[in-house]
């Protein structure tokens, strides 16, 4: 016959498991990572995952047995307990040393992504291509055969006529600008992008590049990626920015160097 202890227990230990059991047989895992830096960050992520599942269980599976081992029978008198500061001292710091860890383990994967490879120590790129969110749309920009980009104003911007950005055609520098609808890099490439907004925070995030990243007007920020997978990818925008946030949507083509240049031949075609 179960007591309302032994229930209480086995309800506790049943949903610990249930709990857990989802991201130990992995019906939710992420696309599989192209870059270095993604399986970095997935290293970190199932180290992470380990430490938290193993405390989880483990706390449940105490939490069930306390249940059993001190339950009160009817028959008793209830008492109480003062604890055990020794215990108590043990698992608050294994907690702290644990989370504090994580943390400086994963400073280094995410200073990897932002500092030292986005900011002035990482090697020249081979390829820079301006990313331009607006609502609902994003936008490509090309340097083009001289290899720079041309001034931009906010009075040039047309969408209707292609010219997303407001590039200055009659300046040199921006009559070559490519503006396309897709990004397409080339395979094994340090690409470098310039992340920006129109009206908005947008976010450009590449579930296979495991980077995300918030455009927001009036700044500029960096985003270096090396892709190693020849193929196309989703671009979604990851942060709600209106009506038609659920429509923003674009796709990343990681393509071989000919393909790549054969690509940027035909877009050069569409200039106008
Ligand atoms: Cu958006």
């Amino acid at each position: 016959m179960f007591t309302v202890g032994v229930s209480i227990a086995l309800l506790i230990w049943l949903l610990a498991v249930a709990l857990a059991a989802p991201f130990i047989f992995g019906p939710w895992q992420p696309p599989e990572a192209i870059t270095e830096i993604g399986r970095l960050i997935d290293q970190q992520f199932q180290l992470t995952f380990l430490l938290t599942g193993l405390i989880f269980i483990t706390a449940q599976f105490a939490l069930g047995y306390a249940v059993l081992r001190f339950g009160r029978k009817r028959s008793e008198p209830a008492s109480t307990t003062e604890g055990n500061d020794r215990w108590e001292i043990l698992w608050t710091s294994a907690a702290a040393v644990i989370f504090v860890g994580l943390a400086l383990l994963g400073y280094s994967v995410w200073a990897e992504v932002r500092f030292d490879r986005a900011a002035g120590d990482a090697p020249p790129p081979d390829l820079t291509v301006e990313v331009v969110a607006q609502q609902f749309v994003w936008n490509f920009r090309y340097a083009g055969a001289d290899g720079r980009f041309g001034p931009t104003q906010a009075e040039l911007i047309d969408d209707s006529i292609g010219n997303a950005v407001g590039v200055d055609r009659d300046h040199a520098d921006g009559a070559d600008d490519l503006i396309t609808a897709r990004l397409a890099v080339p395979v094994n490439q340090e690409i470098e992008l310039l992340l920006k907004a129109k009206d908005v925070l947008h976010n450009f995030f590449v579930p296979e590049l495991r980077v995300k990243l918030d455009t927001v007007p009036g700044l500029t920020n960096r985003l270096r990626i090396r892709p190693e997978a020849i193929g196309t990818y989703e671009i979604a925008c990851s942060e709600l920015c209106g009506l038609g946030h659920y429509k923003m949507r674009a796709y990343l083509d990681v393509m071989s160097e000919a393909d790549y240049e054969a690509w940027l031949q035909e877009q050069a075609q569409y200039l106008y």
